[in-house]
C-alpha cells in the first residue's frame, strides 16, 4: 500500500470542482478517480458518460466550468440539425463532446471494455491522473416517480427534476463488479476521499457495488460534504436523499456514506457528530487548492484546531 496514494470517488459536479485543486496539491500519479457510471445513457447511437466526461474534461482543462458538463465553447450544430430534422435527443450534446462519445463508443464496438476505452481517451486528452469507471458492467439509475419510472436523465433534463420521487432503483448494481482500475486503487490506496458529490445518485452506486464498502474498512476515509449548512450547494441531492430515506442534511450524508474517519462539513452545518469545519464553497481554482491542502493535511495526520464533536 502506497502511503501517498489516494482513491477519490466522484460524480460529475462537486468532486470535479475539487479535482482542479487536488491535482495541484497531490502528485497526479498517486491519484485515481473512480467515477459513477449509473447516469450513463446511449444517445444517438453512442454512449454518453456525463460524470466520467466531466472528470476527464476538467482534468484536461477543456471542461465547461460554468455548467459543469460538456466542453467549454463547444458548438451544438449536429444537435440542432437533428432536432430540425425531426429527431430527438434528450441531452444537448456539443459537437466536440459528441466526437469523444463516438471515439469511445467505436472502441467499445471494436470489443474493448469501458475501462479500456476510457483509458485510451484519457491518454489522448493528456490526463495524467488515473480516471476509471466504477464498473464495466451497466448500471442504470431509475427514479420511481408519481408519473411513473424515469431514467435519471429523463427525470433531471426531460422533466426538469420536478416529479416527486418515491424510490430510487439502481438496475444492475447487485451484479456489477468493480472495474479493474477501481480494484487496483482499492488495493493500493491508504486513503479514500469521498468527494462532495450527490451521496445518493453519484456516491451511492459506487459504494453499492458488491464488495466495495468492505474494502474501505482498512482505509482512512475522508468525506467532503456537498451541503452548505442545511442545503446542498446545487442540484437535487436533498430531494433524492429524502426519497432514499435519509435526512436532507449532513446527518443524512453521514448515514448514507457509512463509516467516515474525517467528515468535513461547512462552518454553518448543524451536524452533531465528530467533524471538521471549513469553508466548502468551491468557486474558483484557489478555493479548490485551499480545500485540497486541507485534505492533504488530514492525510498527513495534521489535526486542525476546528475539530468538533469528538
Ligand atoms: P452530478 O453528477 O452532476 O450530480 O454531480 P456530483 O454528484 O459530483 O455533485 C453534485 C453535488 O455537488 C451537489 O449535491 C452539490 O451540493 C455539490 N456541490 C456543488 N458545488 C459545490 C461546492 O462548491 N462545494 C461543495 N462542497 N459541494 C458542491
Ligand atoms: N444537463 C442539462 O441540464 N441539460 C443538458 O442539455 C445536458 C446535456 C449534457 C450533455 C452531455 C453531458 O455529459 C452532460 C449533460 N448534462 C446536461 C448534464 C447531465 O445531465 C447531468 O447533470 C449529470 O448526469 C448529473 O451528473
Amino acid at each position: 500500500m502506497n502511503p501517498n496514494s489516494l482513491l477519490v470517488l466522484s460524480g460529475g459536479t462537486g468532486t470535479p470542482k475539487l479535482l482542479r485543486g487536488l491535482v495541484e496539491v497531490f502528485e497526479p500519479s498517486c491519484v485515481t478517480v473512480a467515477v459513477n457510471t449509473a447516469e450513463d445513457m446511449w444517445i444517438s447511437g453512442n454512449l454518453v458518460c456525463p460524470d466520467l466526461d466531466t472528470v476527464l474534461y476538467t482534468l484536461a482543462g477543456i471542461g465547461d466550468e460554468q455548467r459543469w458538463w460538456g466542453i467549454a465553447g463547444d458548438s451544438f450544430i449536429t444537435h440542432h440539425e437533428l432536432l430540425k430534422a425531426g429527431g430527438q435527443e434528450l441531452l444537448a450534446l456539443g459537437d466536440r463532446d459528441r466526437a469523444f462519445h463516438i471515439r469511445r463508443s467505436n472502441l467499445i464496438r471494436s470489443g474493448l471494455t469501458l475501462s479500456q476505452a476510457v483509458d485510451i481517451v484519457r491518454r489522448e486528452l493528456g490526463v495524467m491522473v488515473g480516471v476509471v469507471p466504477m464498473s464495466d458492467d451497466p448500471v442504470a439509475t431509475t427514479l420511481m416517480t408519481r408519473q411513473g419510472p424515469m431514467h435519471f436523465q429523463e427525470y433531471w433534463i426531460g422533466s426538469g427534476g420536478r416529479p416527486e420521487v418515491e424510490r430510487i432503483i439502481f438496475s444492475g448494481l447487485d451484479q456489477a463488479r468493480p472495474s479493474p482500475g477501481l480494484i487496483r486503487a482499492l488495493s493500493a490506496s491508504r486513503a479514500v476521499l469521498i468527494g462532495p458529490s450527490n451521496p445518493v445518485t453519484s456516491i451511492g452506486p459506487i459504494l453499492g457495488i458488491p464488495g466495495v464498502r468492505d474494502r474501505l474498512k482498512d482505509k482512512t476515509v475522508i468525506a467532503i460534504s456537498p451541503f452548505c449548512g442545511d442545503r446542498p450547494f446545487s442540484g437535487p441531492a436533498a430531494r433524492l436523499m429524502q426519497a432514499a430515506g435519509a435526512a436532507p442534511n449532513d446527518s443524512g450524508v453521514s448515514d448514507l456514506l457509512g463509516r467516515i474517519d474525517h467528515f468535513v462539513v461547512s462552518p454553518e452545518s448543524r451536524y452533531p457528530g465528530p467533524c471538521l469545519r471549513t469553508d466548502l464553497t468551491i468557486t474558483d481554482r484557489s478555493d479548490s487548492v485551499r480545500l485540497a491542502r486541507f485534505i492533504h493535511g488530514l492525510m498527513m495526520g495534521e489535526q486542525p484546531s476546528d475539530r468538533t464533536g469528538d
